[in-house]
């Protein structure tokens, strides 16, 4: 049976998302933009909504949604500010995922919990300057030394890197054995030999913080591994599996956002005596846009609820990311091209659409890498 039907809760928490959305970001997003402001007080709210671990049980302090639940609330967040669902989305798809079914019991009480009830924030940690699609190819190692590690390296591109409290990253622990040479660890702000790069100064999602993490003999004790020795690359791999679903999902709040500001202005805006909407050229691309945004969203739907029941989604969730991210490129760039020359201004706040649509393009695995994982999905 198929039934897209949501249940009172799930419309309750669409709705809940939404006008946070619209209350809380939407006044000042485009100075956030133009400043590189961190939503410090936002994300806070959203902790008290229970939108910072929304998949983590009430035992561990989240909230006990599904994965549609999830995917809900990141849409509407990202229609209003991808910048803030990229953080919302790291938080609970890659560090609470991460912990909830790696952690022990002991790093749950000390690091879940808080993370999932949005007291602390949380950062994932796998590029290095030469390995991003290459993941596996990482220099970064930890040395063991009786009970505890000695690490050495450097990590980039570090989504609330600045911000967070807790980072959870990846390194070597045998030099020689490939990507099962790679554990996972998760260290606090503040330990010694761990420093902060300087923000980057991006393209788009501006507002959330992106950096550089330098590891300098930075010691930290045995019961920081997450999992076993070894076993790392899986568990990252396992993650951004369920992390591209979030993804999918904010693209698709983007490419959703520029569909509904394009009808609008085509309703709105007239030229040679009628609004612009009457005509086919127009027409025919929000035609196109709302074709694609559905097909997105019944993507994302899909890729979560296969999670939900417990079955494999690897391909599914590279599927929604890769036609979700696409998808909002394109909506973005016909949703300025319909607006003209007011699109391309800052203060109207629909340019900020196109720089902040590509990321999706890239982060999380790029389209490459989507249709990569696919394609082996497949012929296996
Ligand atoms: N879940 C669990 N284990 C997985 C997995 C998954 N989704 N994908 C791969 N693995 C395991 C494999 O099973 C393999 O173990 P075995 O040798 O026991 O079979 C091991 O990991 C190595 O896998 P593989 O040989 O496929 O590794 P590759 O080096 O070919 O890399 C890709 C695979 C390219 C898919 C991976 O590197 C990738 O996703 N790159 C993109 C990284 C990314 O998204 N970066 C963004 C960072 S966050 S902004």
């Amino acid at each position: 049976m198929i039934d897209f039907t949501l249940t009172t809760e799930q419309e309750l928490i669409r709705e809940t998302a939404r006008d946070f959305a619209e209350k809380h970001l939407l006044p000042g997003v485009i100075e956030r933009d133009e400043a590189s402001e961190f939503p410090k007080d936002q994300i806070k709210e959203m902790g008290e909504l229970g939108f910072m671990g929304m998949m983590v049980p009430e035992e561990w302090g989240g909230s006990g949604f599904d994965t549609i639940s999830y995917v809900i609330a990141i849409e509407e967040i990202a229609a209003v500010e991808l910048a803030t669902s990229t953080i919302m989305s790291v938080n609970n798809s890659l560090v609470c995922q991460v912990l909830l079914d790696q952690g022990t019991d002991k790093q749950k009480n000390n690091f879940l919990k808080p993370l999932a009830r949005g007291d602390k924030l949380g950062a994932y940690s796998l590029s290095e300057p030469q390995s991003g699609s290459d993941a596996s190819n990482m220099k970064t190692y930890a040395e063991k030394n009786g009970d505890h590690y000695i690490i050495n390296g450097t990590k980039n591109w570090v989504t609330s890197g600045q911000n967070s409290d807790f980072v959870i990253f990846f390194c070597l622990t045998n030099k020689e054995a490939g990507s099962k040479g790679i554990s996972a660890f998760i260290i606090e702000k503040g330990t010694p030999g761990l420093s902060i790069g300087k923000k980057e100064n991006k393209l788009g999602i501006r507002a959330s913080d992106t950096c550089e993490l330098y590891f300098e003999n930075c010691k930290i004790k045995e019961n920081n591994r997450i999992g076993q020795e070894g076993e790392g690359f899986s568990i990252a791999m396992k993650a951004l599996g369920g992390g591209r679903i979030g993804i999918a999902a904010q693209a698709l709040g983007l490419s959703r956002s520029a569909l509904e500001k394009a009808v609008a202005y085509a309703k709105e805006r007239e030229q040679f005596g009628r609004s612009i909407g009457q005509f086919g050229a127009i027409k025919n691309k929000l035609a196109d846009m709302a074709t694609n945004v559905d097909a997105s969203r019944l993507l994302v739907w899909q890729a979560a609820h296969l999670k939900d029941q417990g079955k494999d989604y690897i391909k599914e969730s590279s599927m929604a990311k890769l036609f979700a991210s696409s998808t909002a490129m394109k909506a973005a760039s016909e949703c300025v091209q319909i607006h003209g020359g007011y699109g391309y201004m800052q203060e109207y706040g629909i340019e900020r659409l196109m720089r902040d649509a590509k990321i999706t393009e890239i982060y999380e695995g790029t389209s490459e890498i989507q249709r990569l994982v696919i394609g082996r999905d497949l012929l296996k």
